[in-house]
Parts: C-alpha cells; structure tokens; sequence
C-alpha cells in the first residue's frame, strides 16, 4: 500500500496563528494519534459553520446528535487516499489507523490493559455526547467515553478561554448560546463561571482527576498507564489536557499540573513529542 499522497486531518480553525490555538479535544485526539503513527499528513482547517457542509461533501455520515434529535456535524475526520477512506470519529479514526497502520511509528494504540474508570454525573450534557458503539477495542471505547464525559462535565471552566476564529467568532458564539437553549444563557458572557461556583468546579475537576490518577498509579514507572509505553487511552487524556491548557488561564492551568503530584503535568508533556500542529 502506498502512502505517498498524505493523509487529510479535517481540524477545526481558531484564532491565527494558524495551528497555536487549536483547542477541541476529539480533533486532538486525532493529531496525536496520526502523529504517534508517524504518518504523513496535511490538516485543513475549517470555519466551524462549515463543518456540516464539509463532511456532508466527504459523504462521512454524522456521529453525534443533539438533545433534540437532530444531526450534530462533528470534526475530526481523517481522508486517506491510500485507503480511498472517509473516517469521521476520534475514536473511528483512531481504530483505523491501527488496522491499516499496525507497526507504524510508536506502533500499537491499542495494547491490552484494564482501563476500568467510570465517571458518573447527575444531570445530562446540554449536547449529548456520542454512543458507545460496540468495538474492536472495546475497553478502550468505554474509557473514551468515560473521559469525555468526566472532562465535558467541568468544559465549562475552559469555554471563556476559547479562542475562536475572529472572521466567525460571532456566529459561532451566537450558534452556542442558541444551542444551549437554557433561559439562564442569553449571551456568550452567560457561560463564564466565576467566583465561588469556580472554586467549586475546580476542586470537581481535582478530584475527578485523584479518581483517573489511581489507574496512572498502577505502574508508578510513568508517566502512561502502562508506564513508559504510550497507548491510545493516554492520548485521550492528552488531548483533553491539551484543550484545558489551550484555555484555562494560565495560572488555572499551573494549579492543575500540579495536583496529584504533578501527574497530569507530566503525562501532557511527555505528550509533547506526538503533539505536532501540521
Ligand atoms: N464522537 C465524535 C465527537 C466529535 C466532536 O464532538 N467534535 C467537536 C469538537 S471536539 C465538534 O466538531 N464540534 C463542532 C461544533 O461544535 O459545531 C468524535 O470523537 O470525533
């Protein structure tokens, strides 16, 4: 098979320069696993009132929906010539590129491990997050989507610190504030959590992360789960952690690097090496 025409990673755009602001947490996961495979590829940044118009013209079908049942056109898709595949999901993606690319790079996102973390949470999401859908790596999808939910449930710390791009900025903060559809939030500003409810969301997040930290712990070696071998579930994490860094003021950011021993801040930039903007 060749791999001389490069990949297509479909990112969302944000404030320039181009690649030192990207922030979405699903797109990350796909640039540090395509960058973990050490394969070629190019990203293509798209305006996010875009996105339902690009993937529908890829033909990639939606994954996610929101609250109300209607389709949610979601980034990161990955086009690889090689393959003359369209793959829409983080997660989808990231199995691919292991089936098609087994000993690339790195070599195996996938390892054996228990990844047994389960984040319970009261209330639902204002937008759904993805299914579960049965998979080849099955332990691997539930941690994924354990994490996206013990992450999104504190992204409301993060979202002043969006760093949208300004040529779309407006339209996209409208189309949030709509899609929310809570009478609470009338404006872009509504989002911020400020004060004491901050301090409260913040200590959620530190001992969210205390609960994530005893798998870490289960092979002190670090800084991965499986000590030094990197697999896809910390990448995962990384990109979640990528995205708070992106956004979290930064001495927010200094406090979280430094709780639990400073096993986050460790595990983000032993990361560094896959987290190339291409
Ligand atoms: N399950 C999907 C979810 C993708 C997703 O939610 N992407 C977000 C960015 S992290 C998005 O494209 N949002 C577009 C929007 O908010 O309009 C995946 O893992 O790829």
């Amino acid at each position: 098979m060749s791999t001389s025409s490069p990949i297509v990673f479909y990112d969302i755009a944000t404030c320039p320069p181009v690649g030192k602001t990207c922030f979405s947490p699903n797109p990350w996961k796909t640039r540090l696993a395509l960058n973990f495979k050490g394969l070629p590829y190019s990203t293509t940044w798209v305006p996010l009132p875009d996105i339902a118009k690009v993937r529908s013209s890829l033909k990639v079908p939606p994954c996610r929906k929101f609250a109300d049942g209607s389709d949610f056109f979601t980034l990161p898709i990955v086009e690889d010539p090689a393959t003359d595949s369209s793959v829409g999901d983080s997660f989808d993606i990231a199995v691919y590129l292991q089936n098609i690319y087994p000993t690339s790079g790195a070599g195996d996102l996938f390892p054996p491990q228990t990844l047994d973390y389960v984040f319970t949470h009261e209330s639902p999401f204002l937008v759904p997050l993805s299914e579960c859908r049965e998979s080849q790596f099955s332990e691997y999808a539930k941690f994924n989507m354990n994490i996206d939910a013990a992450f999104t449930a504190h992204v409301q710390l993060a979202v002043q610190g969006f760093q949208f791009d300004p040529a779309t900025a407006e339209t996209v903060k409208a189309e949030f504030v709509r899609r929310a559809g809570v009478p609470s939030i009338t404006r872009w500003e509504d989002f911020a959590i400020v004060g004491e409810a901050r301090e409260k969301m913040k200590l959620s997040l530190r001992n969210m992360l205390g609960n994530l930290a005893t798998l870490f712990l289960r092979d002190t070696s670090g800084p991965f789960l499986l000590g030094t071998t990197a697999s896809y579930a910390d990448l995962i994490v990384g990109a979640w952690l990528r995205m708070m860094r992106a956004t979290l003021p930064g001495s927010e950011w200094a406090e979280v690097t430094s709780w639990h021993a400073g096993l986050f801040g460790r595990l983000h930039d032993a990361l560094e090496v896959y987290a190339e903007v291409k």
